[in-house]
């Protein structure tokens, strides 16, 4: 066993973070190969809609007027405000200058314009490169809908694929919507009503099964809002026991669920404008019971429900934790989330995924969780140290690839479908 006992724990853990290559496992990036679906620059990381909600909260212009301004003079509001009129501490502010930092350019000058034009000058591939090394990525997971019009236009002119971007089979207009989803299933060719027959859940079967022939889909996935419920029979209970959980089953594929967001509570803030409520950790534990031969990946919004989800993993192998999601993504909940995690599940979840929609966020996203990750881990190791236990710098890569990617491919491959059965 190599020891390093001179080092300091926390320098170990850098060092193995420097050293590995994370798997990113939920993102809202695009392969280059779907053209401008891939968002990056200086203006898509100022308009991201974390910002615009921040910016609101000091800009006096209307909703309407600021969202029918270009891309760039709604940048210009957002660095006026955020990052010119008050200091930009909160976690995305950070995050924008933690990536030009990052990429080297020098935020302090405070200097918008010399920024963009070193994003004009720069080549998509070579940024590609740049930010996944910079953050320690592999690959990323897409995630990936058959309801998009322009993603679907994608693929059905046949895509090149790159082995840095993966997929994953998104519906939630299928369990959330699906009164309103008929005409567009209808309209592909589905031959499906309202009323889930055998006859019309053959055919959303059908549609599933064409999907994910054409995406090859590491696992499907849907976010609920807070009021979902496997408790009480209602027609998304139905949609989810007799199409999308069978469906995953025959496949071999784990079913994801974030679980917490409500939808549009101020729909002028448009894709800013969502909110965060209490889940039911309950339903979560009754799909794990009552569908054994099924896997569900699961992270929640709520800070309170994170408690429970934990609790809710020891009791089923088939549920898999994972990510600090959305508005648990700052430094005070990351620290607790994992720490929570290590004392109920050692080391068996996924600590993080980025959720990034501009490439790249990806830098910020991972050079903020690791920096959370090092105090984290070093705590319990330096514990663990002091009960009388040792560790080596193999044993804390191991740990740490385990978290950041392996124990998720291990519970989506085929293998563990057979053990959870
Ligand atoms: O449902 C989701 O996948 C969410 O992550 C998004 O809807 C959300 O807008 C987001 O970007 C959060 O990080
Ligand atoms: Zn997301």
């Amino acid at each position: 066993m190599k020891k390093n006992l001179e080092v300091p724990i926390e320098t170990r853990i850098g060092n193995a973070l420097n050293q590995i290559e994370i798997l990113d496992i939920h993102t809202h990036l695009y392969a280059p190969s779907m053209g401008k679906m891939l968002l990056w620059g200086i203006d898509e990381l100022l308009v991201y809609h974390y910002l615009v909600a921040e910016a609101f909260r000091w800009m006096n212009i209307p909703y309407s007027k600021f969202f029918a301004l270009s891309k760039s003079e709604q940048a210009q509001y957002i660095w006026n405000e955020l990052f010119l009129h008050h200091s930009p501490i909160s976690e995305s502010c950070r995050g924008v200058i933690t990536t030009l930092n990052m990429l080297g350019l020098d935020p302090r000058k405070r200097d918008l314009e010399l920024i963009r034009k070193w994003y004009a000058e720069r080549s998509l591939e070579e940024h590609v490169d740049e930010t996944f090394a910079l953050a320690g990525l592999k690959a990323v997971v897409m995630t990936n809908s058959p309801f998009d019009r322009e993603e679907t236009s994608y693929w059905e002119k046949g895509l090149q694929q790159d082995p840095r971007f993966l997929t994953a089979l998104r519906i939630d207009p299928l369990l959330l919507d699906y009164g309103n989803t008929i005409a567009y299933l209808r309209e592909k060719g589905y031959n499906v009503a309202e009323a889930l027959t055998q006859e019309v859940r053959d055919e959303l079967f059908r549609f599933l099964s064409d999907w994910a022939d054409k995406l090859n889909p590491l696992y499907l996935m849907v976010s609920l809002p807070p009021e979902f419920s496997y408790q009480v029979e209602t027609s998304r209970h139905k949609m989810l026991s007799k199409v999308i959980l069978p469906f995953c089953r025959e496949r071999g594929l784990p079913f994801a669920m974030m679980c917490g967001v409500t939808r549009a509570v101020n729909p002028q803030l448009c894709l800013a404008g969502d909110s965060v409520g209490l889940s039911s950790i309950t339903s979560v534990e009754n799909l794990c019971r009552n569908f054994p031969e099924n896997r569900f990946l699961v992270t929640a919004l709520s800070r309170e429900n994170q408690h429970s989800l934990c609790v809710a993993a020891r009791k089923f192998r088939n549920l898999h934790p994972f990510g600090c999601w959305w508005f648990t993504n700052i430094p005070t909940l990351m620290d607790e989330i994992s720490t929570l995690r290590f004392e109920l599940l050692g080391l068996s979840f996924t600590a993080q995924h980025s959720d990034a929609r501009v490439l790249d966020q990806i830098i910020y996203k991972w050079t903020h969780f690791k920096e959370s990750l090092i105090l984290t881990l070093s705590e319990k190791y330096s514990a663990l140290e002091a009960s009388g236990w040792e560790i080596s710098d193999e044993e804390i890569s191991r740990d740490l690839q385990d978290i950041l990617g392996r124990n998720f491919e291990q519970f989506c491959s085929k293998e563990s479908s057979e053990k959870s059965s």
